[in-house]
C-alpha cells in the first residue's frame, strides 16, 4: 500500500489515535515514530502526524443528499464549515503537518437535507505548486528553502480555521491574509484577501478572529505584522460591511506563536508563550518555532478602541496556552479561559534544548487565567477548571466578547484512567456549576473539534445543537457528522450523517446560520 503524505504506519496510527481521543491530543499522542538520533535536532522529532481527523485525504468530494440516520431537526439550518491540512505533495523531511495545504469543507444543512462539499483553497501557493506539480515551499514558515519561482507569492496554506464574511468564507492561516472562497461553491474568489486594500498584503491575519457579540464586527490581529520576525502585532476591527473601523499596533515581549487571543467588551487579551521564533533552527532548514523553556509567559491586556499605550504585560512561568474557550471582565478583574499545557503543546515541534518530546507536558486542560484590570498584579492567577483533556475548547460563538457560561469540546473519557481504553467524548462544561456532561462515542472513533449551532439567532446561550465529525478507525476512517442536542449530550446523536468516504482533515470549524447567507 502506498503511503499518503504525512502518514505513519497504520498500526502505529490506530494504536495512537485511540489513545488520543481528540483534537491536538490526537496530534500529540499519534506522534510516535522517531527518526534516527544522528539526524539534526529538528529531524529527531516524531514524524508529522496523521491519524483520525488529521489523516490526509487529497480527494475533493461532493455528496448531494447525504444518507441521514435519525432526523435532522427542522430548526437546524445553515452550514458547518471547516478546514485542515491535507498535503498537496508529500511533506519534505523534517516538515510538519501544520504545513499541509488547506482543504475546506461544508456540510450544508437545510430542510432536513445535508449536502457535503470539499475543495482545496486555491491559495497562491497551491496554484503555483499545481502548475509545477511539486512542492515549492517545503518547510513550515521558513521561506529560505522556497523555490525561487514563488518569491513574492503568499505562503498561506489556509489550513487552520474558517469564518464567514459577507457572502464569503475566509480560510485562515496565521502567517498570511485570508483566502476568500464562495460561501456556497467553495470556489476561491481571492487568494490574498485584504478587505479591499484596507490591510497590507504582507500583513498576517490570525486564524482565531472573534465576532463581537454586540456589533457582529470581526475583531482580529496579525502578528509578525511588519515582516518576518517582527515583534509588532496589528490589532483591528472590521464591520459587517467590510470596513475597517479600528486599528492599533502593540509590541510583544518576544516573538512567539501567537495563535489565539481573546476579546471582552472593553479589552483585548494576549498570552505570549515560549514557542519562540528560532532563527538558528531555520538556518539549519527547520521550522519557524522551537520550545524555549527558559522564557517566561506574558498575560497582557489593553483597551479596545484605544491606541494600545495602556498595554500591561504580567509575567508568569513557562507554560503554554494556545486556544481560548471564552473571556470576560467582572468587578475590576479580567478573565481568560484557555487550555493550558505545562510545556511544549506540540510534541512534533522541537525543544530548543534538544530534549525529547514530553507527552505529559503537552497535555491540555482548561484553566482560568485572571488579573486585576487596574490594581497591582503579582503575576497572573491561574486555576485548573476541569479534569478534561481538551486542546480545542469552544463556546457558543455568539458569546465571543461577552461573559459566557458554557463550553464545548472533544476529550477522552475522563472516567477512564487508561488512555488506551478511554472513549472519545464530546463534552459540555458549565462554568457556573463547574460540572460537565458527556457523550462517549467509544474508542473506535476519533472526534474532531465540535461546533455549536444555536436553535435560532435569539436562542438562549447553549440552546441548540453540537455537531462534529467522527472518523471511524475501524472503517478506514469513513466518517459521520454527528448532531447532538447541546443541552443533552448524554442522550447521544439525534441525527447521524453518513458520508460514504473519509471526511477531509479538520483543525477548526465554524457554523454559518441560515440568516447569514445572502438571499
Ligand atoms: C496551530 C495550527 C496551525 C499552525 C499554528 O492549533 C498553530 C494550532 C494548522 O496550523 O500553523
Ligand atoms: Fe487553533
Amino acid at each position: 500500500m502506498s503511503k499518503e503524505p504525512g502518514s505513519i504506519d497504520r498500526r502505529e496510527f490506530l494504536g495512537s489515535a485511540m489513545l488520543a481521543g481528540a483534537g491536538a491530543a490526537a496530534l500529540s499522542a499519534s506522534a510516535q515514530a522517531q527518526a534516527p538520533s544522528s539526524a539534526p535536532r529538528e529531524q529527531q522529532r516524531p514524524l508529522p502526524l496523521s491519524g483520525g481527523n488529521f489523516a490526509p485525504l487529497r480527494a475533493e468530494v461532493d455528496v448531494r443528499d447525504c444518507v441521514v440516520e435519525g432526523k435532522i431537526p427542522s430548526d437546524l439550518s445553515g452550514g458547518f464549515y471547516a478546514t485542515g491540512p491535507d498535503p498537496q505533495y508529500p511533506l519534505a523531511k523534517g516538515n510538519i503537518l501544520f504545513d499541509g495545504e488547506g482543504h475546506v469543507r461544508i456540510f450544508r444543512i437545510r430542510d432536513g437535507r445535508v449536502d457535503y462539499r470539499t475543495r482545496y483553497a486555491r491559495t497562491e501557493r497551491y496554484v503555483a505548486q499545481d502548475k509545477a506539480r511539486r512542492s515549492l515551499m517545503p518547510m513550515y514558515r521558513n521561506p529560505s528553502l522556497d523555490d525561487p519561482s514563488v518569491k513574492g507569492l503568499s505562503r498561506s496554506t489556509a489550513n487552520t480555521h474558517v469564518i464567514n464574511h459577507k457572502n464569503m468564507i475566509l480560510a485562515l492561516k496565521e502567517d498570511s491574509p485570508p483566502t476568500a472562497m464562495d460561501l456556497n461553491t467553495l470556489e476561491t474568489i481571492d487568494p490574498v484577501f485584504t478587505f479591499d486594500g484596507q490591510l497590507p498584503r504582507t500583513q498576517p491575519f490570525t486564524a482565531h478572529p472573534k465576532v463581537c457579540s454586540q456589533t457582529g464586527n470581526i475583531v482580529a490581529f496579525g502578528y509578525e505584522a511588519k515582516g518576518f520576525g517582527s515583534d509588532v502585532v496589528a490589532v483591528f476591527e472590521i464591520d459587517k460591511q467590510g470596513k475597517k473601523v479600528w486599528g492599533t499596533e502593540i509590541k510583544v515581549p518576544y516573538v512567539g506563536l501567537l495563535h489565539d487571543f481573546a476579546v471582552t467588551e472593553n479589552h483585548i487579551i494576549f498570552f505570549v508563550i515560549p514557542l519562540a521564533i528560532d532563527y538558528e533552527q531555520m538556518k539549519r532548514g527547520g521550522i519557524h518555532w522551537s520550545w524555549d523553556k527558559d522564557r517566561k509567559t506574558y498575560f497582557g491586556f489593553f483597551r479596545r478602541y484605544g491606541d494600545g499605550k495602556d498595554l500591561k504585560w504580567i509575567e508568569g512561568p513557562a507554560r503554554s496556552g494556545t486556544h481560548t474557550m471564552g473571556a470576560f471582565e467582572d468587578k475590576g478583574r479580567i478573565y481568560l479561559d484557555t487550555e493550558i499545557t505545562a510545556g511544549n503543546p506540540f510534541p512534533f515541534m522541537p525543544n530548543k534544548d534538544g530534549s525529547p518530546p514530553d507527552l505529559a507536558a503537552s497535555t491540555s486542560y482548561i484553566h482560568r487565567l485572571s488579573a486585576n484590570l487596574n490594581g497591582r498584579n503579582k503575576g497572573y492567577s491561574i486555576e485548573k477548571m476541569y479534569p478534561l483533556i481538551a486542546p480545542l475548547p469552544r463556546q457558543d460563538d455568539r458569546y465571543n466578547t461577552m461573559p459566557y457560561r458554557y463550553g464545548f469540546m472533544a476529550c477522552p473519557d475522563p472516567n477512564e484512567p487508561d488512555r488506551a481504553k478511554a472513549g472519545a467524548c464530546y463534552a459540555r462544561v458549565d462554568n457556573q456549576t463547574r460540572t460537565f456532561k458527556l457523550w462517549n462515542a467509544g474508542n473506535r472513533v476519533s472526534l474532531a473539534e465540535p461546533v455549536f449551532a444555536p436553535k435560532s439567532p435569539t436562542a438562549r446561550e447553549g440552546e441548540g445543537y453540537l455537531m462534529g465529525v467522527a472518523y471511524h478507525l475501524d472503517q478506514g476512517l469513513r466518517s459521520d457528522l454527528v448532531i447532538l442536542d447541546a443541552e443533552h449530550l448524554e442522550e447521544g446523536p439525534i441525527a447521524t450523517v453518513r458520508l460514504p468516504v473519509q471526511a477531509s482533515p479538520q483543525v477548526h470549524g465554524w457554523w454559518v446560520r441560515e440568516d447569514q447567507y445572502p438571499v
